[in-house]
């Protein structure tokens, strides 16, 4: 079975992808698992250019293919921040998920609700020579002003899923992983991942 390196540091990641590619005869493995530990500056302005970086540079450092996802939070009202730099929406560089959640519910308190929003992600898998494929994908809703539900990271507690009245984190995780802008880029790609997968 081949192996695919999951280029992230982000551990909520690591187990929603491991989740949605069950069934795709992969061996899938995070950094910490080959005892790879990589800082990367993300320091293109676009989703896509961001998952490139990542992912060429997991698949280089490894001799592995390795897939990355760059993801965000786009609210409407805001003009779509804290968009691709969701991971560091906040002025204290070492802020951690409730304290940006916090930032930005001051940033919307001047605006009328509702505040409509959606995640977004791309996902880029790289080998060692060269692009296998790309994908992206997105799951509208709305923030709300309280935090709701344990599961999950990142903005989750505060981001009302639409059609389901519950926030990502309130979903049980078999429901993220079908709803999740994450899940919608992981499926669009699944049919290129399983011939990568059998080649
Ligand atoms: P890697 O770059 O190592 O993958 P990261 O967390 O820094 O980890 P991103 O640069 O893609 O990843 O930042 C995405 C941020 O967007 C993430 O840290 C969260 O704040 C937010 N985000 C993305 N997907 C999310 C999700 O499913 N639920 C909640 N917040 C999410």
């Amino acid at each position: 079975m081949k192996t695919l390196l999951l280029a992230t540091t982000n551990p909520g990641k690591i187990q929603e992808i491991k989740a949605i590619l069950t069934g795709i005869p992969l061996r899938l493995l995070s950094p910490a698992e080959i005892d790879l530990r990589l800082t990367i500056d993300e320091i293109s302005s676009s989703y896509f250019g961001n998952a490139q970086l990542k992912a060429q540079i997991y698949a280089n450092a490894s001799g592995l293919p390795a897939l990355a996802d760059d993801s965000g939070l786009e609210v409407f009202a805001l003009g779509g921040k804290p968009g691709v730099h969701s991971h560091r929406y906040s002025p204290n560089a070492a802020a951690d998920d409730r304290e940006r959640c916090l930032y930005l519910l001051d940033n919307l308190k001047a605006h009328p609700q509702p505040w409509e929003a959606r995640f977004v992600c791309a996902v880029v898998l790289y080998s060692p020579s060269g692009e296998v494929l790309r994908s992206f994908g997105e799951c509208r809703g709305e923030i709300i002003p309280e935090f709701r539900g344990e599961n999950g990271f990142g903005y989750d507690p505060i981001f009302l899923v639409a059609g389901t009245n519950k926030t990502m984190a309130e979903l049980p995780d078999e429901q993220k992983n079908q709803l999740s802008h994450r899940a919608n880029a992981l499926r669009a790609a699944m049919p290129a991942l399983r011939e990568f997968a059998c080649q």
